[in-house]
């Protein structure tokens, strides 16, 4: 039985801002329909309450309130949550709760969601937040999937869905190879509009290409060209402050001539006195409703991958990445992936690759890689070199006499392998080209969702090894199959385990909250802190940055009182939690593995 979410085809960005691009239509509607055909839940089911309501305010208030907001904005721009709750898909995906959700589905939901439409009605609803108390939760497109969705922290939390009516390109300055985006933004978007105006010009897009711009940046994220540090390629913000005030940051403080926008605004980020965009991402104290980025003139290059025998490689591969990426050679943030990717990446699911239940063996996943065009590995590290065609040929006769000196590494070019090979939408990732491939990896599991956990690795062998043996062994113990993902920076790896489960399955979304609490704890108790993390786990995260007394929660505490006293903003976002909630018991702590429902605990 196929349950699709809607018979319709996938939205197109011409037809709607977050849609897929015409060149991927194809490609959208069969992702779809075979998550859909590996779907056993049902579309939605009845909701079992009411509107949840925000914390404290009583259903008389909030009537009240939503009545005023949609004087000031737009009854159509206000919209209650009491309709059934629709987990959808990638491309379709909900704004009123955590599609893939670790609670109930119905915890972590809005109990309103609003779509301003402009910098002024940002203004006019944060007012309105302080009025009556209600915590607003600002998105930009909601696809923050296996870090919490469009999901509010707080349960019955109105979310902001800037997204829907801020969408603009406001400018992309083929000069100074530079742009300014609004909330809504996704790369698929800004791509197609520089394709469209055939500028030299590269984007720098993470894995999936549906996300928002502005939103992946403050949140911290990667792509995998040389500009794949999406905040450290940012050149100015504006934004909406907890009290309404609008601010810019770097040289857009300086007004230009006659009321135009600093003409500098988007060449040099730091500008004089301190440099304050950093407080404004993985945070609470502001709403960014514009932000300025620079773009990469578009570049030869050359996408490759190299295949390593055996699992205990990995200490010596890290250790050979390590000065390569120093010394800059690797020019952009490569991948090292476990061989099982190749698996599902390949739209292949557990069930095909053995008949038990729970995870492959080390030997059902050898015999399954063996059929795939890579053969039998281990370890597969995707890699980009660019410049011109001499210096890439340079480059790469470098990495490879590094890499052959781990026996039976062998080395692939895209011409060398079958036309549907993941190398494939490497390249384009690489070389700034939005794409979908990588949802294939929910066909793994019925219901499939996924969660990740994203510890910092040194690119150093014996330490990597340290957090690589510690998630090798909890996923045994959880029962998990174990997708790791590492996107090599520099002198860290982003190590990310992409934890996928089975939605319809309480025993694992079980077993999928503890082994996170655990690993977080014991990678915390060697030194090894994550970079970003799901709404639900934050606490617990920010919790293990508490070096002299917890100084740096509690210097985010002061900012956070001083610039919302109210305590409205995104309570709760990245553990920093305004005085009107502090110490209340809605911090979730390691102890707390039972998330089936959120609230205060007292
Ligand atoms: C990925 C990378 C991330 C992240 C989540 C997912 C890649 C998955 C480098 O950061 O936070 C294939």
């Amino acid at each position: 039985m196929t349950t699709n979410t809607s018979q319709s085809p996938v939205p197109l960005i011409q037809e709607k801002y977050n849609g897929a691009p015409e060149r991927l239509s194809k490609e959208a509607n069969d992702v779809r329909a075979r998550l859909s055909s590996n779907r056993t839940l049902p579309t939605s089911r009845p909701r079992k309450g009411a509107v949840r309501l925000p914390p404290d305010v009583s259903s008389a208030e909030f009537e009240t309130a939503i009545k005023e907001l949609r004087q000031a904005i737009g009854v159509e721009n206000v919209e209650v949550n009491d309709k059934a709750l629709v987990d959808g898909w990638y491309l379709e995906h909900p704004n009123t709760h955590d599609a893939f959700h670790i609670a109930e589905q119905e915890e972590l939901v809005s109990s309103a969601t609003v779509y301003p439409g402009s910098t002024e009605e940002v203004q006019t609803t944060v007012r309105w937040a302080n009025k009556f108390g209600i915590p607003i939760y600002p998105i930009s497109i909601g696809r923050n999937l296996g870090y919490g969705g469009a999901a509010p922290r707080v349960p019955g939390g109105v979310v902001l869905d800037l997204g829907k009516r801020m969408h603009q390109i406001l400018n992309i300055d083929a000069e100074n190879a530079s742009c300014v985006v609004e909330p809504g933004v996704t790369y698929f978007k800004l791509y197609e509009e520089i394709q469209k105006r055939n500028l030299p010009l590269w984007i720098d897009t993470p894995d999936l290409g549906g996300g928002s711009v502005l939103g992946n940046a403050i949140d911290r994220g990667v792509g995998y060209t040389p500009y794949g540090d999406h905040f450290a390629n940012h050149c100015g913000m504006e934004l909406v402050l907890p009290n309404g005030e609008l601010l810019r940051t770097g040289m857009g403080a300086m007004p230009g001539p006659d009321g135009t926008d600093n003409p500098t605004w988007q060449s040099f980020q730091h500008a004089f006195g301190p440099s304050v965009d950093g407080i404004f991402s993985q945070s609470n104290f502001g709403i960014v409703t514009k932000m300025g980025f620079h773009l990469m003139p578009e570049a030869q290059h050359q996408s490759y991958c190299f295949t390593f025998l055996r699992d205990e490689d990995f200490e010596h591969i890290v250790d050979l990445i390590r000065p390569l990426a120093q010394k800059r050679i690797l020019g952009n943030i490569p991948q090292l992936r476990h061989v099982i990717q190749e698996l599902n990446v390949t739209g292949l699911r557990q069930a095909d690759c053995h008949t038990g239940s729970g995870p492959l063996t080390r030997e059902e996943i050898r015999v399954a890689a063996k059929k795939l065009p890579l053969g039998e590995c281990s370890w597969v590290f995707y890699g980009t070199q660019y410049g011109s065609t001499n210096s890439i040929a340079e480059q790469l006769e470098i990495i490879k006499a590094e890499f052959a000196k781990i026996p039976g590494s062998r080395f692939f070019l895209p011409k060398d392998l079958p036309k549907g090979h993941y190398l494939h939408d490497r390249a384009l990732v690489c070389s700034g080209v939005p794409v979908l491939r990588e949802l294939e990896w929910l066909n793994w599991l019925p219901n499939g969702a996924h969660l990740f956990f994203s510890p910092i690795a040194p690119t150093r062998g014996k330490d990597a090894r340290i957090i690589h043996e510690m998630i090798v062994e909890a996923h045994k113990r959880y029962r998990f199959d174990l997708f790791p993902t590492l996107c090599v920076a520099g002198r860290e790896i982003h190590y990310i385990v992409n934890v996928i489960y089975d939605r319809a399955d309480p025993d694992m979304k079980d077993r999928a909250v503890r082994m996170m609490r655990e690993l977080i704890q014991k990678c915390a108790a060697k030194g090894f802190g994550e970079y970003r993390t799901h709404l639900l786990f934050a606490d617990q995260v920010a919790g293990t940055y508490n070096w002299n007394n917890s100084a740096f929660m509690r210097f985010n505490e002061t900012i956070k009182d001083a610039l919302d006293p109210k305590g409205i903003l995104a309570p709760g976002r990245n553990g920093i939690w305004p005085k009107r909630f502090r110490g209340k018991g809605w911090e979730l702590t390691e102890k707390d593995v039972d998330l089936r429902s959120i609230g205060p605990r007292l």
